[in-house]
């Protein structure tokens, strides 16, 4: 399928079905609002489809109360994707990524197209945007929108939901993703209407006591730093979470202080969940963590930014992730 294609496919009104990754973030629900929105002023049905809940701070973000979220109305979500006519895959490219739902979408002849940044799409769309070198896919949903003559509907509420996916996947404009065209992106949401510390401030001021307790106890007493090696390791058992009343987001951005260590080439924070450990990996430079990810920790993601999960509580998750670093990683 090529442009002129989606252009034609586009010109009558549709049943469309937007779908993003399990625990969605910022740009996750950033660029599904925002197409969603596209669409919907184009004259098409559009239903947005979530396997899990988006975190709080996203809440603000206009069309989030109409999301479907899986957990909650399975049978409506599955009603919506086998009756849509063309599905959307949103920031991530393997079907896995939305749990179960990823069986209904596959079942479905519906036309689908993926807009994503990450590696390695699996292949099983009939349009692909896929951009590695894109910030984030609120970027790529710009340049969609643009291509298919949308952009005059661009608003404010529109301006504020990619703003949100590109800020959330630059690190506020600072990883090495960040383009001239990025900022030109950003800067043709300030002329929609765009205010960029509301925005900034919805997603960033949103801290409780309780969670800056927690991260005041993962960095004094938790933070574990390798100089030779140039890795830190953040690790958080679930009574830890507990007593701080963890919520679902608390440790979002918390690998990152590791990074942030002078000389640190990689990042690793383990978060003990009821029966797995989720391992989340940050790097600099040539480090690559989507393949460690892959090779030993059942995930995968970018190049500088990967997660993966490992069936076994912390502390042997703790020991065979040390073990990987010192027998597996050249240094
Ligand atoms: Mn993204």
């Amino acid at each position: 399928m090529d442009q002129s294609a989606l252009l034609e496919l586009f010109a009558q009104k549709k049943r469309i079905v937007i779908t993003t990754h399990r625990s969605p973030d910022g740009d996750a629900i950033g660029s599904s609002l925002a197409l969603s929105s596209f669409l919907m002023k184009e004259g098409h049905d559009v239903r947005l489809v979530i396997p899990d809940a988006a975190p709080d701070f996203l809440h603000w973000m206009e069309g989030s109360d109409s999301m479907l979220n899986f957990e909650l109305l399975p049978e409506a979500c599955i009603e919506a994707v086998e009756h849509a006519e063309v599905i959307f895959s949103l920031d991530y490219n393997r079907l896995e990524r939305i749990a179960s739902l990823g069986e209904h979408v596959m079942a479905s002849g519906a036309i689908k197209i993926l807009i994503d940044h990450h590696i390695d799409p699996a292949d099983y769309f009939d349009f692909a945007l896929s951009d590695t070198k894109a910030s984030s896919t609120s970027e790529l949903i710009y340049r969609f929108s643009e291509a298919q003559g949308w952009l005059g509907h661009l608003d404010k509420a529109i301006a504020e939901c990619l703003y949100t996916g590109i800020m959330t996947d630059t690190g506020s404009f600072k990883f090495s993703s960040t383009s001239a065209d990025t900022h030109r992106i950003a800067a043709h949401l300030m002329d929609a209407g765009l205010v960029p510390e509301k925005v900034h401030s919805a997603i960033f001021d949103t801290n409780t006591y309780d969670r800056l307790q927690l991260l005041g106890h993962a960095l004094t007493k938790k933070l574990e730093y390798d100089a030779e090696r140039g890795v830190s390791i953040i690790s958080l058992s679930l009574s830890e979470k507990n007593r701080f009343h963890y919520k679902k987001g608390d440790t979002e951005g918390l690998v990152n202080y590791g990074l942030s260590i002078q000389g640190t080439k990689m990042a690793v924070f383990l978060s003990e969940e009821l029966n797995i450990t989720k391992c989340s990996f940050r790097s600099k430079g040539d480090v690559d963590v989507n393949v460690i990810a892959r090779t030993w920790f059942n995930g995968g993601g970018h190049k500088n930014a990967a997660g993966g999960r490992l069936d076994m509580k912390l502390e042997p998750a703790l020991s065979y992730l040390k073990d990987v670093i010192e027998h597996k990683l050249r240094h």
